[in-house]
């Protein structure tokens, strides 16, 4: 008995060391997990939600199916995470590579360390805008909307 592939939208970041290597590193890996992937163009986009002074980021998105349940899908980005350096010092420091869960096909989680949507990435045109370009059409099952008629 196989499980349904659900469509999952991630959304990467880097902003320390050589960010567009950490991304390409995740897509890498992101490769390997998911199927019918598409990869959003990379943007510059200044820190938000941020206390001191931080490098610019480097963002973008990737969508694709897994057959993971989102619990695993988050402990494998995790996973990629910690292979490519990223440590946790305190929320929100700077880092080599970010990954976050933000849309696990119609899900609507609010459970320790996993919310799905994301709670702030209608508010992230670094999130928006690359998400747009891959995957439009996609529905936020928040609020019933497309991606386009969020952007
Ligand atoms: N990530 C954050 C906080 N602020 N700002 C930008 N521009 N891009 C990010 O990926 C980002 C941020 C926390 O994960
Ligand atoms: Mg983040
Ligand atoms: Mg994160």
């Amino acid at each position: 008995m196989g499980r349904v592939a659900t469509t999952v939208a991630i959304a990467l970041g880097a902003n320390l060391g050589d960010r567009r290597a950490h991304l390409q590193f995740a897509v890498e890996r992101l490769r390997l997990l998911l199927s019918g992937i598409r990869v959003s163009t990379f943007i510059d986009s200044a820190p938000v939600d941020v206390t001191e002074p931080q490098p610019t980021y480097l963002n973008g998105v990737v969508v694709g199916e897994t057959t993971l349940t989102a619990r695993e899908l988050l402990d494998t980005l995790m996973a990629i995470e910690r292979e490519q350096g990223r440590t946790r010092v305190t929320r929100r420091a700077p880092r080599t590579l970010d990954l976050d869960l933000i849309l696990y096909g119609d899900a609507v989680m609010h459970e320790p360390g996993l919310e799905v949507p994301h709670p702030r990435f209608r508010q992230r045109p670094f999130v928006v805008n690359p998400l747009r370009e891959i995957a439009p059409d996609l529905i936020d099952p928040v609020t019933g909307k497309r991606i386009d008629e969020l952007a």
